[in-house]
């Protein structure tokens, strides 16, 4: 390919993904020609990299038989990841994951404890001595390469915002639950959300002082967690320099008013507000920028919806890269909840990586009939809000709903497209309740 072709923001996504193809093809023994015949049709792509057929018209299963409760298996190699506890009282263990149980959010207010914030990393949490932490920025696309202390980025202008943060996988077990069908990673049911107020430099104000050039397209943060001898894992994801440059893009080093807690990145992580989990790198050392595309794992293999829905950029492509969060709700309540009967007030909260919410509807009846409920302050853009019901309930089992709009008009739909690696599930979810 011709190097002035990935100037063009198709076929630069293309080269990406041929890249990511021919990764897959050799992991998975696939012929050279066999790549080819994919790469030459954009139709096939799609379903020669389909692992299993999904039944695509299949109505949501329900009943006792299906359970977001937890993970079987042993996780004790995985005991001493985390720096801070992860009590069973705020957590659902995943091993090197912890969802937040969300009946504990009814307890909570707009932003969610350092303490009970949900936790993903592909490594254990590295010790950082900030006395000795630098970060340094490079590459072709800046004209003044820097090297900073903690002390250098404490002393640069701060920033402070309120936005969820939420893993790319939230809500996987629910694809499982629709399609019948294993999707490998971990099982997590919507509780891979949080929100907090975070506190940073401004990422375009270092780009500044490295003097990032015209040329720039990509900006890539570099996670000092990656053991030496596994580059393969380099925890790293690129944003494109539009991204970089925006007002909210933060290097940040404080969470909820604290430093930056070890788990969640210390000394530095990166925070793009409103895009999936993985772009936030945690623990930065290194910031690449260049004017070439840069690749790293999370835009190639994993990160990308891969799916007959997701169209394939001719002439092909894997996917499509997961940016912007869908729109999501959760009940504040343990999932198969037993309540006593009479007046039960229902709590929960909607999100959206793409706005604010416009509109929530509550069914008590499995999506019978529904109810626009009240939203409270605050309702920010790319954040989530409160909402809550008022529910005469009468003994007998229930499925509830909660629907939300958000302000660019994406509603939640009855049932998910599929995707290969269970990202993104934004269908309306059945809460199962039992009324006593
Ligand atoms: N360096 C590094 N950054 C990382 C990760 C990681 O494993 N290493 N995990 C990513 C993923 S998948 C998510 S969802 C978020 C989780 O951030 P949290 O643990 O602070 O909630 O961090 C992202 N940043
Ligand atoms: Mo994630």
């Amino acid at each position: 390919m011709d190097e002035r072709d990935l100037l063009d923001e198709q076929t630069y996504r293309q080269a990406r993904v041929e890249e990511s193809l021919w990764r897959w093809a050799k992991n998975a023994r696939v012929s050279r020609k066999r790549v080819l015949q994919i790469l030459a049709s954009a139709a096939g792509s799609a379903l020669a990299l389909r692992t299993s057929p999904p039944a695509r018209a299949q109505q949501p299963q329900t009943g006792p038989g299906f359970d977001v409760s937890g993970e079987n298996g042993d996780f004790d190699q995985y005991s001493d990841w985390f720096s801070k506890l992860t009590p069973d009282e705020y957590f659902i263990s995943h091993g090197h994951s912890r969802e937040m149980r969300w009946e504990k959010a009814r307890d909570i207010g707009y932003t969610v404890p350092n303490e009970m914030f949900y936790l993903q990393n592909h490594f254990p949490t590295p010790q950082i001595d900030p006395s000795t932490y630098t970060l340094t920025v490079h590459g072709d696309g800046v004209s003044n390469p820097l090297t900073l202390s903690y002390n250098d980025l404490l002393a640069l202008p701060s920033t402070t915002i309120t936005r969820s943060q939420e893993c790319g996988e939230n809500g996987r077990v629910f694809f499982a639950k629709q399609f019948r069908m294993q999707f490998d990673g971990t099982q997590w049911g919507l509780g891979a959300i949080g929100v907090a107020d975070w506190t940073g430099v401004r990422l375009s104000e270092i780009l500044q002082r490295a003097g990032i050039t015209a040329g720039a397209r990509d900006v890539m943060p570099v996670g000092l967690d990656t053991p030496a001898n596994d580059m393969e894992h380099l925890s790293a994801r690129p944003m494109p320099v539009s991204k970089a440059m925006m007002d909210d893009t933060l290097l940040v080093y404080g969470m909820n008013g604290d430093m930056l807690p070890a788990d969640h990145g210390f000394p530095v992580r990166a925070f793009l507000p409103g895009w999936t989990g993985i772009a936030n790198i945690k623990w930065v050392g290194e910031i690449r920028v260049s004017e070439q595309p840069l690749l790293s794992l999370y835009n190639t293999e994993y990160g990308v919806m891969i799916g007959p829905d997701y169209p394939p950029t001719p002439p092909s492509t894997l996917g499509e890269i997961a940016t912007l969060r869908n729109v999501k709700s959760s009940f504040e309540l343990p999932w198969n909840a037993a309540l006593p009967a009479g007046a039960v007030r229902l709590t929960g909260r909607s999100w959206s990586g793409k706005g604010s919410i416009a509109k929530v509807e509550v069914s008590t009846d499995g999506g019978q009939t529904y109810q626009q409920v009240p939203l409270k302050d605050p309702n920010l853009s790319q954040t989530w809000v409160r909402w809550e019901l008022n529910w005469n309930a009468t003994p007998g089992r229930y499925n509830l709903r909660a629907r939300a709009t958000d302000s660019m008009g994406n509603v939640q739909p009855e049932l998910e497209k599929f995707n290969q690696h269970g990202y993104s599930y934004g269908g309306v979810v059945d809460h199962p309740v039992t009324i006593f």
